[in-house]
């Protein structure tokens, strides 16, 4: 009790780390912790009311919109334009960036780029779901709407990003570049409050993450990579654990907690994957890195893709760095090789 430190308190207490801080980053941030526990109180309610199920429009991807992928997305929204630290979002659920027009926002520095409820087909049947986020300065000029070239940064400019698992318990887990730090909400005192001080990727883990149903369609190195995870070997602690829940969350923070690796590859019809680099892939990968682990699409860094396209996908490999590189071995072996 007498170590307990809120959300707000440790994100104004590190303010001090940056010397020229001026406040609008933790506004920011703060912004997020609400609309979190906004999100956690709906997605609590899931099956009593009924906000669970498609909302019955299909986002530009052509995935079916869920009630709560629309709730999760106006709070965030609401919540970010709210404060005037913000001057546009790009969400998994927008068409487009949506620059806001307030004035005050239009002089903001940042951008934020969100999923707002990643894994929301889970929320039917009861299994956790995500909120991931991702923080970088805009290029353009403050004082007028922000512009598509804000968003297409690279994830080595990101400032911050973090997300939000909506678990067993709920919690928000971010970096500002300084560390990986994890926050336990506590409902009774409506707070998220530090639990996880600098999180570390173990360096090897015996957990491998991937939807082994399309096997068929894996590139030859991946194939070949998931049979080494499978193999009796006592020395080297093989065969692995096959840990897949379907919410990149919960299988990133798992394997973040544990040591682990995460894979979500191209396939022969698919060759970028699913995932989306700015708002799933990068803002996980910035974490991954600050924990110590590594993320790469199986030959170049996430981070340091240069983005097309606001909702561009990418193969994704994600995890303790050990486990990366035997991937990459296999990968070397069979390039462009199904
Ligand atoms: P979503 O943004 O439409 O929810 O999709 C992203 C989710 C990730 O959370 C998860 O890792 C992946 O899709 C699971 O995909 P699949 O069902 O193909 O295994
Ligand atoms: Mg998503």
């Amino acid at each position: 009790m007498s170590n307990l430190r809120t959300l707000g308190e440790f994100i104004i207490e590190k303010q001090y780390d940056f010397p020229h801080a001026s406040g609008e980053l933790s506004s920011l941030l703060s912004s997020i912790n609400l609309a979190a526990k906004i999100v956690h109180r709906e997605i609590n309610k899931a099956g009593l009311v009924d906000i669970t199920g498609a909302a019955g429009e299909e986002n530009i991807q052509g995935e079916a919109q869920q009630k709560l992928d629309v709730l999760a997305n106006d709070t965030f929204k609401a919540a970010l334009q709210n404060r005037d630290q913000v001057c546009g979002i790009a969400s998994e659920e927008e068409d487009e960036a949506v620059a806001f027009d307030g004035e005050l926002n239009q002089r903001a520095k940042y951008v934020v780029l969100i999923d707002p409820l990643d894994g929301s087909s889970n929320i039917d049947v009861n299994v956790s779901v995500g909120t991931i986020f991702s923080i970088y300065r805009r290029l353009s000029p403050m004082g007028q709407p922000a512009e598509n070239r804000d968003f297409l940064q690279p994830g080595t400019e990101q400032v911050a990003s973090g997300y939000v698992i909506y678990g067993s318990s709920t919690m928000l887990v971010y970096s500002t570049g300084k560390g990986v730090h994890g926050f336990t909400y506590d409902p009774s005192i409506g707070s998220f409050c530090l639990s996880h001080e600098d999180m570390r990727f173990p360096k090897q883990g015996y957990i491998y993450s991937i939807n082994e149903g399309n096997y068929i369609k894996f590139p030859k190195g991946v194939k070949k990579y998931i049979k080494y995870c499978q193999e009796e070997d006592e020395a080297g602690k093989r065969p692995y654990t096959s840990r897949y829940i379907g919410s990149l969350v919960s299988d990133f923070h798992r394997n973040l907690l544990l040591g682990g690796i995460f894979l979500y590859p191209s396939t022969r019809s698919y060759p970028s994957g699913k995932l989306r680099l700015l708002y799933e892939c990068n803002p996980i990968a910035f974490l991954t890195e600050q924990a110590g682990g590594s993320a790469t699409d199986g030959e170049r860094r996430i981070l340091e893709i240069k983005p097309e396209e606001l909702h561009q996908r990418v193969p994704f490999f994600v995890g303790s760095t050990d486990m990366i590189d035997t991937l990459h071995g296999f990968l070397e072996q069979h390039p462009g090789e199904y």
